[in-house]
């Protein structure tokens, strides 16, 4: 077929001169178009003012126990620097109980001391603060902790959503709506609208049902459903009609869990709990309601319990198992993320085995920049645009700034490469359809995998 003699290189030049000068504008192309794709965040830990908020801004009225986190000692308090922070003050200078005793505020204090100004805020996490208070407008090198908080102060919760969806360009934040949390579940029972913001998505989370069957099956109990720690047939009935409760009350979009490196399932008759619940209650429920299961496979719980949230490890976890799960499953669909940097390429393995398995994500001590590049880079070489690259995995409202940010620069550089050697294999991605693959990635994916 002949070439279009605009796409042809002109007298003198080479085609090789043409693919270069087209590598060239192709790159600023793809960060533009990783920069404007609004993305639809897969996994927070995020909510509405309506689950209330420690923090009360300008509005007024803080509840010391609400789920909604913002602000500056919030950022300061995320688990990651709490562990940080317990590297360099160790607890045989001061004792964890010591540091739970101390308010949010005096929290913040030591790591700003310690983390910040006694040292630079190297890390990843560190650097995140950094990037976040600067694109909030204040200005980092200051070092002027108390002026952040006084900015803080006069925001509220409402508005300093819209702001930072605006910022970090988030048109959807998924919630992870825990059932067995209290404090949690007790709102959701309070007030049935308490997740009524369209800002906000929610997600049924149940790890307990499937890591702990009895002890799960004994809160069923408690709370009016005839489960016992045997899965007898009344048993899965009364544990699907709990499942099914809690997804029409929260209008879960998907279910998710989280399994620790050491789960297997075998076959839908293993006998394992675990293993039964997901056989017997979990996928067929969500098989009936057209929603699909998360799995976040690889955390340890509680290696060092003395950390709090921080004080989880990570571990290798079982890709087989997953892909038994998608093959003896066809009528049910997976998102799957996990922990360990060793269990990334099994995985893309499986996701090429299993169109019902769906990777993402770059999960907690995977997302920092090195091993984004290589874990973003190994998908698209095995999956071209089918996967769901990052999830902010964000538990304060103003992480979503530099968690997005930082990971859009690493997409971006990626996919540039990528059409670098494309271009250079003879294939130019025009403008339009590098946008259609970049939507793909940070929205459309999810979307499609959710309506399928
Ligand atoms: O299980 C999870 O959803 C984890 O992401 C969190 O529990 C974890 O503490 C976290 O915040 C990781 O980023
Ligand atoms: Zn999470």
């Amino acid at each position: 077929m002949a070439v279009d003699s605009a796409q042809q290189p002109s007298a003198g030049a080479t085609s090789d001169d043409a693919a270069g000068r087209h590598v060239s504008s192709l790159a600023a192309d793809v960060r533009a178009a990783v920069r404007d794709q609004a993305v639809w965040d897969f996994h927070t830990h995020l909510y509405p003012p309506t689950f209330g908020t420690p923090l009360a801004g300008a509005g007024g009225g803080a509840d010391p126990q609400g789920l909604m986190l913002w602000g500056v000692d919030a950022l300061l308090t995320y688990h990651y620097l709490v562990a940080e922070v317990f590297r360099v003050v160790p607890p045989r200078r001061l004792a964890y109980e010591d540091f739970w005793r101390m308010t949010k505020r005096e929290q913040a204090d030591h790591i700003w001391k310690h983390l910040f100004i006694e040292r630079s805020p190297l890390s990843e996490a560190c650097r995140g603060v950094v990037t976040t208070l600067r694109r909030l407008g204040l200005e980092p090198d200051d070092r002027d902790l108390e002026g952040y908080r006084r900015w803080f102060a006069e925001q509220t919760p409402d508005g300093q959503i819209d702001r930072v969806m605006e910022l970090a360009r988030v048109s959807r934040i998924t919630m992870t709506n825990a059932v067995f949390d209290d404090n949690e579940r007790r709102r959701w029972l309070e007030n049935p609208r308490v997740g009524a913001d369209s800002r906000f998505a929610g997600v049924l989370r149940f790890d307990l049902l499937v890591q702990d069957w009895p002890a799960a099956s004994r809160r069923l109990a408690e709370w009016g459903y005839q489960a016992t720690a045997e899965l007898t047939t009344a048993s899965v009935e009364e544990a699907r009609r709990f499942l099914r409760e809690w997804i029409d009350r929260i209008g879960a979009i998907y279910c998710a869990v989280s399994l620790t490196p050491d789960f297997r399932f075998e076959a839908a008759d293993d006998a394992r709990p675990g293993s039964a619940v997901l056989a017997k209650v979990v996928l067929p429920v969500l098989a009936e309601r057209g929603l699909p299961l998360a799995m976040m496979i690889g955390a340890k719980r509680q290696v060092n319990p003395g950390l709090g949230d921080g004080g989880d490890g990570v571990g290798l976890a079982d890709v087989a198992s997953v892909g038994r799960l998608c093959a003896g499953f066809p009528q049910n669909r997976f998102f799957c993320t996990m922990l360990a940097r060793e269990n990334q390429h099994e995985l893309c393995i499986a996701a090429r085995k299993f169109g019902n398995l769906m990777p993402f994500g770059c999960w907690w001590f995977l997302n920092n920049p090195s091993l984004i590049d290589e874990i973003t880079r190994m998908r698209v070489e095995l999956l071209g645009t089918s996967f769901i690259p990052q999830h902010s995995d964000a538990r304060v409202l103003e992480q979503l700034i530099y968690k997005w940010d930082h990971s859009r620069e690493l997409i971006a550089a990626v996919l540039a490469e990528k059409y670098g050697d494309l271009a250079r294999a003879g294939w130019r991605a025009s403008q339009d359809e590098v946008r259609r693959d970049v939507r793909l990635l940070l929205a459309g994916n999810l979307a499609e995998f959710l309506a399928d």
